[in-house]
């Protein structure tokens, strides 16, 4: 299969490139492309031992799924509230829905991307592994809407909030096979999916198109920012400027830049 064959590739290259056996906290994401990572991983520590005796990895996991990975792997996960409370991750690798020019990514697919955030903020840097079919020129080419991590009470507000934002017909993650109701993510809470008519690049911006939100047009920065305003709303599937600087002025912790 050339796609399963594409993920593989990515995924084995950024393994290669980003990853050591003498690490310590290494952030490990959520959905199908990330297994060929931690396949990877587990290829990497067989081949190249760590350099001192008794060396212990941690993998923080992003998701009950993500744990699932991670053991199923024989690699030692560590619930990210259990990590000491100065350590820094050396990496965290994750999958995306959609990647732009710039890097920025449309996370969420799985319903993971607070704890996905969560342990990308906490890393030095952000690997982000995806195949072809995810690479665009801007966001919301391919992939069809933003989601959001909402409070389940709050949803109907942050519904009409969405729409006064430009969103077109934002609604809520429901099951898709029996079951039936809202999806509940890892934190109970709800997933929104809000559509926008475009996310443009800081490029875009510099070149003079208004990314502001008028007509539903918005820079990828502005939206995020604005969406996470939004009381009852937890946290937004969009990643960008994720380097030192960009991260700080956008108000995340310091990461570095996707790769
Ligand atoms: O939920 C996410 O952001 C995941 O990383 C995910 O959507 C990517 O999934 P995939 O690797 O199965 O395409």
């Amino acid at each position: 299969d050339p796609i399963e064959e594409a993920k593989k590739r990515a995924a084995y290259k950024a393994v290669a490139d980003h990853f050591n056996s003498n690490m310590r906290f290494v952030g490990i994401g959520s959905g199908s492309t990330i297994v060929y990572g931690v396949e990877a991983i587990k290829a990497h520590l067989e081949a190249h031992p760590a350099s001192e005796a008794g060396h212990m990895i941690w993998f923080v996991p992003t998701g009950w799924n993500s744990r699932k990975v991670i053991e199923q792997a024989g690699l030692v996960p560590i619930a990210f509230d259990s990590l000491p409370a100065d350590a820094t991750l050396d990496v965290a690798f994750d999958g995306a829905d959609e990647v732009d020019a710039e890097m920025n990514c449309i996370k969420g697919g799985g319903a993971c991307l607070f704890q996905e955030k969560l342990v990308a903020c906490r890393s030095k840097k952000f690997v982000c592994i995806a195949d072809y079919r995810k690479n665009q020129p801007r966001l919301l080419t391919k992939w069809p809407s933003i989601p959001i991590e909402v409070a389940p009470i709050a949803h109907a507000t942050v519904l009409r909030e969405l729409k006064q934002l430009g969103s077109v017909n934002p609604k809520l993650r429901e099951h898709s096979l029996a079951k039936t109701g809202p999806i509940q993510t890892d934190q109970s809470f709800y997933i929104i999916d809000a559509p926008f008519k475009q996310l443009l690049t800081k490029k875009d911006v510099q070149e003079g198109k208004d990314g502001s939100g008028k007509d539903g047009v918005w820079s990828v920065d502005a939206l995020a920012l604005r969406i996470k305003e939004i009381s009852g709303v937890l946290e937004v599937g969009l990643f960008y400027g994720m380097n030192g600087d960009e991260a700080q002025a956008a108000g995340q912790q310091g990461g570095q830049k996707p790769v």
